[in-house]
């Protein structure tokens, strides 16, 4: 019989663009490997001839992009003898975290600002049983505490500052080279701590240049166009930002810690930041849910916005090939979702034939 192969994560598929021996466990939850979605409906709703492929972050392991980075740092700090993993986070860190932490069997640390996560993150971060501390402030002030506590209690900090981190995320622009054959004209992405785009610009440029095992595909690398939330924004304001607002609380950041390496991702790649209000991200995860069927959390939904404005302004010609990453699934935070669809409230009626049938005719 042949031998069965299946699909068993990144760090698998991409080990030689990885620092990763060849005795070392592996803690893996088959992430990465996400869909490229060629949008269908929207470029024609915006009388653009454009081709927007949406990398689908949303359905790795625990819903968001952080798995790619997780499986990575958990994997490197069991194998340094780590017990315990601490991280800051808006929500989906912990959510990762908590899950790589318990497939490894060691203890995870989150520390959340109070009332600012979204429902599912909880939820998930819970049933995952790591220990939460709310904190009464922001992520950027956890995240000042997780990088100091590392001095006083024996803990590995999973946040972005792990250089593995962005090791294991750099894999998602590898496999969308390997799904186009080469890389986008522009990525556009949500940008809150600055790890992802940073890490993408890594992988972009790492891809380009070959290994033994692995001839490189291609020399192109896209514009890098960052966006962020208008009360969140310290890259267009050029400077960090105390007390950053958003809707979109995964980017709910004022002091992101990747601050060089996503300007130079930006300088580089010759691409630009920009910011979209609140009401603006959440009509594009509005439109990317009813026109295409793709629900991502608003966060995520930042990054179309942002690609729509900047095709709609001239800044991406058409005939381009962009790709918009997802970076987190919309199941995530259902309160948001809900109050966004106020006026679409369900209806409730008698369970009758006949009223079920006047319920579809006088909405026909
Ligand atoms: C859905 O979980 O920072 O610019 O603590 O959850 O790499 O920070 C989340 C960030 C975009 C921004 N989209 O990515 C956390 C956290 C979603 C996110 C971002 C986050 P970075």
């Amino acid at each position: 019989m042949a031998a069965h192969k299946h699909y068993t994560g990144l760090i698998t598929r991409y080990r030689d663009r990885l620092p990763i021996s060849d005795d070392t466990r592996i803690i893996s939850l088959n992430e990465g490997n996400t869909p490229m979605i060629k949008l269908e409906n929207i470029p024609r709703l915006i009388g653009k001839d454009v081709t927007i492929y949406v990398k689908f972050e949303g359905l790795n392991p625990t819903g968001s992009f952080k798995d790619r980075g997780m499986t990575m740092a958990v994997t490197k700090a069991v194998e340094d003898g780590s017990q315990a993993i601490i991280c800051a986070s808006t929500g989906n860190t912990s959510a990762s975290a908590a899950a790589y932490a318990a497939r490894a069997g060691i203890k995870a640390f989150v520390l959340i600002p109070e009332g600012k996560i979204a429902l599912g993150k909880l939820a998930q971060t819970l049933m995952y049983d790591a220990k939460i501390i709310q904190i009464q402030g922001n992520f950027d002030q956890g995240m000042e505490i997780v990088k100091q506590i590392v001095e006083h209690a024996p803990v590995t900090i999973v946040n972005s500052i792990n250089p593995f981190r962005l090791e294991g995320q750099k894999t998602a622009s590898f496999e969308i080279i390997d799904d186009l054959g080469t890389a986008p004209d522009y990525h556009c992405l949500p940008v809150g701590n600055a790890g992802n785009i940073s890490a993408y610009w890594k992988g972009y440029k790492e891809y380009s240049i070959s290994t033994e095992n692995h001839p490189a595909v291609t020399n192109k690398r896209p514009v890098m166009c960052g966006y962020q939330a208008a009360g969140a924004a310290p890259f267009v304001a050029g400077h960090m930002i105390d007390n950053p607002e958003t809707v979109a609380t995964a980017i709910r950041i004022g002091r992101p810690q990747s601050w060089d390496f996503a300007w130079a991702a930006q300088k580089e790649s010759g691409g630009w930041f920009n910011k979209f209000s609140d009401d603006e991200i959440l009509a594009a995860q509005k439109l990317l849910s009813q026109h295409e069927g793709i629900f991502c959390e608003p966060a995520s939904a930042t990054s179309l916005a942002g690609a729509l404005h900047d095709l709609k302004h001239g800044n991406i010609p058409e005939g381009s090939t962009i790709v918009c990453t997802l970076t987190g699934n919309g199941i995530k935070d259902p309160d948001i979702a809900i109050k966004q669809c106020a006026d679409a409230k369900p209806i409730t009626i008698e369970a009758s034939l006949d009223a079920v049938k006047r319920a579809i005719l006088d909405s026909i």
